[in-house]
């Protein structure tokens, strides 16, 4: 699929060995042995329901690919980013068979299959010819650790890991290599029916790399460059569909991980500059809060409307929303490994608090995709409140997201001037997080008071069907 039939979408980024068994059980699982849970394809296929039910229309699953085998360091491969062999699957996530039924299951309920895949690197073992097809130390650039990250020829050519744990890295330099690359890729999306590629470690390979691979690909790429720098991470928006929003990511996480001693205003700053700088503009980003590198929100933070506050983000702004599995669980993970709990020991327990609020915002913005036929390529609008630093109105119409990082003691105020230009007189506004109703003023603008510090998610009600889900008028 393009990248304009993902922006429709909503995803839900899985860790394939700690969501679900095919076999139903729940073993125990020790996040900090780093080893393989059990976790698999057939799993995913199992638990469709449930994703599909909060709304998600797309999932993103762990590297599919042969990984090694044995330990590094102690660790084994269960995240799936220590290739072994591209041309051959993890046999502890399944069998072809079961990659391609997981392809299948999603598209017949008109779902999107996200695979992760790396280029950069291969993990360091013992017998170089286990490496496939790359098996010879020729094909990886010569030992160095990167040591130097304002030096892109370091970053490119160097090699992520240590000592210890050391991660080959890929000579993609060389044209041999590169054309098994791209070969490797088409081939891939084909065999098993993938409709859009994560890309791993995208900033430490050239940027002239990225093009072809994605064109090979032919479906929509979105990059990780692990980075806060909106102008570093612009030029990979022209060779991939775009990159995961780091930038803004730690803006986010500056804001409201620091309650309110955070800047809110610092999010609209390089949201805006992202607008401004990637290709495309943010329409193609992947929007997220959390994933399996960094702590979970929980770890830091334990009031629950400042949770809120953050979980509501991905969902209201320009890009495609992505949840990471657990955040609907109130998962509480720190660090990695710590942030890669085993779900099925939640139960899959549908009746969670957050649950319920991600389930409505994925309803919402299908709502407002289906209401305004420009709400897609129309950039959200932030929109100058007094306390700037404690508030946060953004505007994307039909929806107005009014977020706070005050927590839940706090009482914070918007005001939507007329000159907005949003609302007619007296217009009936709905909030579809709690289906509150507030009213605008006889010159259109609109002020609004929270006691609690919670979100709010407004529209108005006219854009509502009187028969739907959300917050329905019948
Ligand atoms: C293993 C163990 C861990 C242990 C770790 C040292 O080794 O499991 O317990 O802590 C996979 C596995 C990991 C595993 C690694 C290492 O492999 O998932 O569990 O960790 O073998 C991608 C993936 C990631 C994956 C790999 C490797 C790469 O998402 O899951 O890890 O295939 C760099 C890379 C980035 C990579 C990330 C882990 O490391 O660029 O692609 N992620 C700075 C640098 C970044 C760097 C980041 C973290 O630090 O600029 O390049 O990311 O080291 C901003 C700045 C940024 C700065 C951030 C932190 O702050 O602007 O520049 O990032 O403000
Ligand atoms: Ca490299």
């Amino acid at each position: 699929a393009s990248a304009d039939e993902w922006t429709k979408r909503s995803i839900y980024q899985i860790v394939t060995d700690r969501f679900a068994l095919g076999n139903g059980s729940s073993p125990s699982c020790d996040t900090s042995e780093k080893k393989y849970c059990g976790g698999n394809w057939q799993g995913i296929i199992s638990k469709l329901d449930y994703i599909q039910s909060m709304g998600f229309d797309a999932i993103w699953i762990s590297p599919v690919v042969e990984n090694i085998d044995g330990a590094m360091s102690g660790d084994k491969a269960y995240h799936g980013y220590w290739t072994q062999n591209i041309n051959s699957l993890n046999a502890n996530f399944g069998l072809a068979d079961d990659l391609i039924s997981l392809s299948s299951a999603l598209h017949d309920r008109g779902m999107y299959l996200m695979v992760d895949i790396v280029v950069n690197h291969q993990p360091q073992t013992f017998d170089y010819s286990l490496l496939q097809p790359f098996g010879g130390a020729d094909c990886f650039h010569s030992e160095c650790f990167i040591s130097d990250y304002n030096n892109q020829t370091n970053v490119e050519q160097c090699w992520l890991g240590y000592s210890g744990l050391p991660l080959l890295d890929l000579d993609t330099e060389n044209s041999t290599t590169v054309n098994i690359m791209y070969n490797w890729i088409k081939n891939l999306v084909s065999d098993y029916g993938i409709d859009g590629l994560r890309v791993d470690t995208v900033k430490h390979v050239r940027k002239d790399f990225w093009p072809e691979f994605a064109s090979s690909a032919g479906v929509y790429t979105v990059g990780e460059v692990l980075t806060g720098e909106v102008g570093y991470a612009a030029p990979y928006t022209e060779g991939l569909d775009s990159i995961l929003d780091y930038p803004t990511y730690f803006a986010v996480q500056k804001a409201f991980i620091n309650g309110v001693s955070g800047d809110m205003a610092t999010i609209a700053e390089i949201f805006t500059e992202a607008q401004k700088q990637y290709n495309h503009g943010a329409f193609y980003v992947g929007s997220f809060v959390e994933n399996h590198d960094n702590p979970r929100i929980q770890s830091t933070v334990s009031d629950q409307s400042i949770v809120k506050n953050v979980i509501t983000w991905p969902f209201i702004n320009d890009g495609i929303p992505i949840l990471y599995y657990g955040q609907e669980q109130g998962y509480q993970g720190g660090n990695d490994p710590a942030n890669r709990e085993a779900l099925w020991l939640s139960g899959f327990d549908e009746n969670k608090p957050l649950l319920a609020q991600i389930k409505n915002l994925n309803a919402a913005r299908k709502q407002a995709i289906s209401y305004n036929p420009s709400f897609l390529n129309n950039p959200v609008t932030f929109i100058p409140q007094a306390s700037a630093s404690s508030t946060l109105a953004i505007s994307k119409p039909p929806l107005l997201a009014l977020l706070t990082n005050g927590g839940s003691s706090s009482t914070e105020s918007w005001s939507i001037p007329s000159s907005a230009g949003l609302y007619n007189a007296n217009e009936t506004l709905v909030d579809v997080l709690t289906c509150d109703t507030v009213i605008t003023g006889s010159d259109g603008s609109l002020s609004v008071t929270t006691s609690q510090g919670l979100p709010k998610v407004l529209m108005p009600a006219k854009s509502l069907s009187a028969t739907g889900s959300l917050c329905s008028t019948e």
